[in-house]
């Protein structure tokens, strides 16, 4: 009796004698090949930038969550490639897409990076091969976008080739939750693609829950994160309301979280960064809009968390003429973590940039110091400027400047230094006050 191609492929994965590809090699497609050949598969790497592949290939990781010793094993055993040629994925059983979904210059969904591996897909694919999309995208979007691109080979979806969706659920620097033990939502196109997905991903994941359709995963994904972005900018917006009325937002938050039931504590801040939270939710708005319906609360949101850079520039200015009688103008500001959060070196979409713009924009001179952030490309800069590098955090440092400016208080900062040393410091995190340090030079924003 000859085995049906869905049948054929999970024999191979129950094997373990499947090989499984992931497009893009990022801090999600990386350590997931890595579980991927801890799993007993033997994993091919697929990603357009050959400095990674190359980074790779001498047991080099890039991303915190890979020790090097995981590539020397799986590479060095010839377990896992890292390759940017698309024909080695004519290879593989299995295909997983990790590339980045950002906005586009209308700040709508970009799925330039999916649309192209999917293409990449369809000239190389094998039939009988599984195809899953991991990457954050609007509701629909496998079905409406991938999906004709892999029919358009001629191959039939759930008899000749398999196409599931499964949100990726990694959070950069989370030392407890790793890629094994984060439950995953899974669902195919249709039942035979759920079958053979669900026969890999519960070897390779220690919790796997199936949901009815792709757009149920798909919007589960994003209504994760617009849980977080509507609930920051919560705490952002009382903040402001807070101060004004005179009462401390943080003890008020503390003191909320001794409820034990229906609170859940979020910490105001300088603003929103990284490249899930301030994105994932103009992706629901944008379907929500399309369909008629947009999100009141997603969009108010969005307006509170963007004001915040604004805001703690505003509060800056304030505290300095207060205290120090000086203008923002001609002011030394020594902004404290760049990060978009603690204890990660990720500076993407991180609010410092623009509070580092802002603050130029007002005739201060703006420096930072980050013990995570080495040097980076500050928004002003032209292609012949030289990257801004981090400033050493000394006494001498920390008493030069007009006020320091705490916006992502990574724990390898010196502040007992600063606290001692620095004239004035404007604190968006309450990172002095949570380190039971002096506050009597410090102010919130
Ligand atoms: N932030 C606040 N106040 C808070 C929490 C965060 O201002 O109470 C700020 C952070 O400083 C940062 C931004 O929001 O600038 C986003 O922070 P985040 O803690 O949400 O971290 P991310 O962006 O790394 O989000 C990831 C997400 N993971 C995925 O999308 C797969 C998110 O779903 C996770 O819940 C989150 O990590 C996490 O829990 O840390």
């Amino acid at each position: 009796m000859t085995l049906s191609v869905g049948d054929a492929l999970i024999q191979r994965i129950a094997g373990k004698t499947a090989t499984v590809g992931i497009i893009g090699l990022g801090y999600v497609g990386l350590p997931l090949a890595i579980e991927v050949c801890r799993s007993g598969y033997r994993a091919v790497g697929f990603d357009t930038d050959e400095r990674r592949n190359a980074e790779l290939r001498a047991h080099h990781s890039y991303i915190e969550a890979v020790p090097n010793e995981a590539l020397a094993e799986f590479i060095g055993a010839k377990r896992l490639g890292a390759t940017s040629d698309e024909k080695s994925l004519g290879e593989c059983d299995v295909v997983i897409v990790c590339v980045p979904t950002p906005l586009d210059e209308n700040r709508g969904p970009d799925l330039g990076h999916v649309l192209a591996a999917s293409h990449a897909i369809a000239r190389n694919m094998k039939r009988g091969a599984l195809v899953v999309i991991e990457s954050t995208v609007q509701p629909g979007a496998t079905v409406d976008f991938v999906k004709p691109i892999l029919d358009a080979t001629g191959l039939r979806c759930g008899e000749d080739y398999f196409l599931a969706y499964s949100p990726e659920r990694v959070d950069p620097g989370n030392q407890k939750h790793r890629t094994h033990s984060i439950p995953k939502l899974f669902a195919g196109v249709e039942a035979e693609s759920t079958r053979v997905g669900l026969a890999l991903y519960s070897r390779v994941f220690g919790r796997v829950i199936p949901v009815s359709s792709t757009g149920v995963a798909e919007a589960a994904k994003l209504t994760e994160n617009v849980f977080r972005a509507v609930n920051i900018a919560l705490v952002n917006d009382l903040k402001i309301a807070f101060d004004a009325i005179g009462i401390d937002v943080w003890e008020v938050i503390e003191a909320a979280s001794t409820k034990p039931f229906g609170f859940m504590p979020f910490f105001p801040g300088p603003g929103l960064g990284g490249h899930c939270i301030p994105v994932d939710p103009i992706y629901l708005q944008w379907s929500a809009r399309a369909a008629g319906a947009p999100s009141k609360l997603i969009d108010a949101a969005s307006e509170v968390n963007d004001r915040m850079p604004h805001h703690v520039v505003e509060r800056l200015g304030a505290e300095l003429a207060a205290t120090r009688r000086k203008d923002l103008k001609g002011a030394k500001i020594l902004v404290i973590g760049m990060a978009y959060k603690p204890n990660i070196s990720d500076v993407r979409e991180s609010p410092g940039l623009e509070i580092l713009d802002l603050l130029r924009r007002a005739g201060a001179s703006p420096l930072f110091h980050d013990p995570l952030v080495d040097s980076l490309r500050p928004p002003w800069a032209t292609d012949r400027d030289a990257a801004m590098r981090s400033s050493p955090l000394t006494a001498q440092s920390a008493a030069d400047v007009d006020a320091a400016l705490i916006v992502t208080d990574h724990d390898a900062i010196d502040y007992a230094l600063l606290s001692k040393h620095a004239r004035l410091i404007v604190d968006t995190r309450n990172a002095m006050r949570k380190r039971g340090l002096p506050t009597k030079n410090v102010r919130m924003a």
